[in-house]
């Protein structure tokens, strides 16, 4: 049986207020009404309803929980996680990709450090990216299972590198539910290109978080759906130009270089 819950009670009542006060102050009508009730409904039926959360309101939950803290800034996980992608192990790393996949090579190193910059070997980072056609495997699209996911090991002094396409601004799925909703209120569906990360390790707290890449025209103002861009996870891409990289992964026509620096903050107890 469900029982009181004291916090959906405050929470949940109080949304409904602020609602019923919106309702007023437009003087909205039952037409109106029965008309955003049957979008309400076809979005239920849509499997949209994490699309729309993740686009609206994580990015709130995420900066309250997150903000003035130290280490590296995270930022949403959005809705197109999957867990289980492919542990890779041999190296070098090349992320999961179609034989003709879209994209430029790019070349991604990382390093995990702790809060005073120390290596944290053996951390896991779980990858996963956009493919420059629009798909997110498993949700999106027809690319195949686990299509660009993947996860990693940080080796002894904390660092990876992995190749993988450079990812391009991605619009979110406009034709749904969640399109028609953007659409209605005059707002676009882009996100600036992104990776998503989600960093572990023993002892710290998980890392959830994404990067994108300066220069990105989505980056400013209201350019991401989500709203969910950080100026300390703005990226440089540089043309990369050393051979041994080159040759470990069979590059023949040049590649794009980015790193990024993850750091943990450490588990507290209380
Ligand atoms: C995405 O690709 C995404 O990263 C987020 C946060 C929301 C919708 C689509
Ligand atoms: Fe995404």
């Amino acid at each position: 049986m469900t029982e009181y819950n004291p916090r959906v009670a405050e929470v949940a009542l109080d949304i409904l207020d602020s609602a019923r006060q919106v309702l007023d102050k437009h003087q909205v009508s039952h037409e109106e009404y029965r008309t955003a009730w049957a979008w309400v409904t076809g979005l239920a039926g849509s499997g949209e309803v994490p699309l729309f959360l993740d686009v609206f309101f994580e990015a709130t939950v995420e900066h309250i929980t997150n903000r003035d803290k130290p280490g590296s800034q995270g930022t949403v996980e959005g809705p197109y996680h999957r867990n289980g992608a492919p542990e890779l192990t041999a190296l070098p790393y090349v992320m999961p990709m179609r034989a003709d996949e879209p994209g430029e090579p790019l070349v991604f190193t990382g390093t995990v450090v702790d809060l005073a910059g120390a290596p944290v070997p053996g951390a896991l980072i779980d990858m996963w990216q956009a493919g420059n056609d629009g798909t997110y495997s498993g949700f999106v699209g027809d690319a195949p299972e686990m299509n660009l996911r993947c996860r990693m090991r940080a080796d002894d002094t904390g660092r990876f590198e992995i190749r993988t396409i450079r990812p391009a601004p991605y619009q979110i799925p406009i034709a749904g539910p969640t399109g028609s909703f953007l659409e209605m209120v005059g707002r676009h569906a882009w996100r600036p290109a992104h990776f998503h990360f989600i960093v572990t390790a023993d002892g710290f707290e998980a890392l959830t978080t994404q990067t994108y890449f300066r220069g990105d025209p989505w980056l400013d103002g209201d350019g991401d759906v989500v709203g969910a861009v950080k100026d300390s996870l703005i990226i440089d891409v540089v043309d990369g130009d050393d051979p041994a990289v080159t040759s470990r992964y069979s590059l023949r026509s040049g590649y794009q270089a980015a790193s990024y620096t993850f750091q943990l903050r450490p588990v507290t107890r209380s």
